[in-house]
């Protein structure tokens, strides 16, 4: 019933949005009706729960820049950060209902759409940041992003979150007794809670845009979010301790409302193919920079910086077995397999 409230609510928000933003950026009146329609001006309200310090809104600017420039002006791209437009479970369903054109959020919330998305909340999957990208921007990532068609989302590509890293507020975690009781948010994801369910933690799923609040006020102990995101939200003023746990390596899918992708001529569909494709490029340069030169900034900012031994690590991946063998059959058993095969075959490379 609350779901429902706030949904009906988000929806008028959204709509007033739609009204304003048509009133303020109609197009120019040259297309009515334009047989072919090449002169008719398309915007694009592209809408994410991160700030505008984060590698992802860089990666926004970019495919602004790239999408406005190659189609000489007739898409005009709005950019909004901090959850303006809501959070990424909102989003989503705004693209569907054609109300918004863009957001990117994690893999994670969209496993309410296609569980098979739930392969990137399996605990320590991919060796490397390589490896990743290359799995995704493979075969079998391009599957998962066709798979979208049919919910009203178009998946244009993968950008990079990175690895997930612990950070609490209570204690050092050095190992997975150290979780004990904590109170986590994860994200709104079966296969994390469950994860931190197995860790003896107390995981508590909310949206990211209640999340600094929810620790300052001591709601919640910690949360798990990559290096960029721990710096750049401010974390540290509210969080003492980051493990560097790297447990999860769950991607961006940046989408696009299969609403408007139809509407699009094809010549701006692809405009804004290669837009999401040069922006992922510079997006994954940027994120990766950052990770690096951040986990020293955290450290500066005052936080105590845990790195794990390979042994430590693997303390967390045996004491999370549990998750990777009950959502395996969830999945798809077989499907999980062919994954891990793939994943595998990239590794050796
Ligand atoms: C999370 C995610 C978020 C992103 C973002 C809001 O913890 O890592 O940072 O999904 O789009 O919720």
């Amino acid at each position: 019933m609350k779901k429902m409230k706030k949904l009906v609510v988000v929806m008028l928000v959204l709509s007033l949005i739609v009204a304003m933003v048509g009133c303020s950026s109609a197009p120019s009146g040259d297309s009515q009706g334009g047989a072919g329609g090449d002169q008719e001006k398309y915007v694009i309200r592209a809408g994410i729960g991160l700030n505008d310090q984060h590698p992802q809104f860089k990666g926004l600017e970019v495919f602004k820049e790239y999408v406005e420039r190659e189609s000489n002006g007739r898409i005009e791209v709005q950019l909004f950060h901090s959850s303006q437009l809501g959070d990424d479970i909102q989003m989503m369903e705004a693209l569907q209902l054609g109300s918004q054109e863009v957001t990117c959020p994690s893999s994670a919330p969209i496993t309410s759409i296609d569980k098979r998305f739930m392969i990137f909340d399996l605990p320590f999957l991919f060796p490397t940041e390589e490896v990743a990208s290359d799995f995704v921007d493979g075969p079998l990532g391009q599957e998962l992003l066709d798979g979208l068609e049919e919910h009203g989302l178009v998946g244009l590509a993968y950008w990079e979150n990175g690895y997930r890293h612990l950070t609490n507020n209570v204690r050092e975690v050095q190992t997975p007794a150290d979780m004990n009781g904590l109170k986590i948010r994860t994200m709104e994801n079966q296969v994390h809670l469950d994860f931190f369910r197995a860790l003896g933690a107390n995981p508590t799923p909310m949206p990211f845009g209640e999340l600094f609040t929810a620790m300052q006020q001591g709601v919640v102990d910690g949360q798990e979010n990559p290096v960029p995101t721990i710096y750049l939200q401010n974390y540290p003023e509210v969080q003492k301790y980051t493990t560097l746990t790297g447990h999860v390596y769950s991607p961006f899918v940046l989408l696009m409302s299969k609403i408007f992708w139809d509407g699009l001529p094809a010549d701006l569909q692809e405009v804004v193919e290669d837009g999401a494709l040069v922006a992922r490029d510079e997006q994954r340069r940027i994120s990766r920079e950052y990770t690096e030169e951040l986990t020293e900034g955290l450290r500066e900012a005052g936080m105590t910086v845990t790195e794990l031994t390979p042994e430590q690590q693997r303390a967390f991946q045996e004491a999370t077995s549990s998750t990777v063998e009950k959502f395996r059959n969830e999945i798809g058993a077989e499907y999980v397999e062919e994954v891990l095969a793939e994943i595998e075959r990239l590794s050796n490379r």
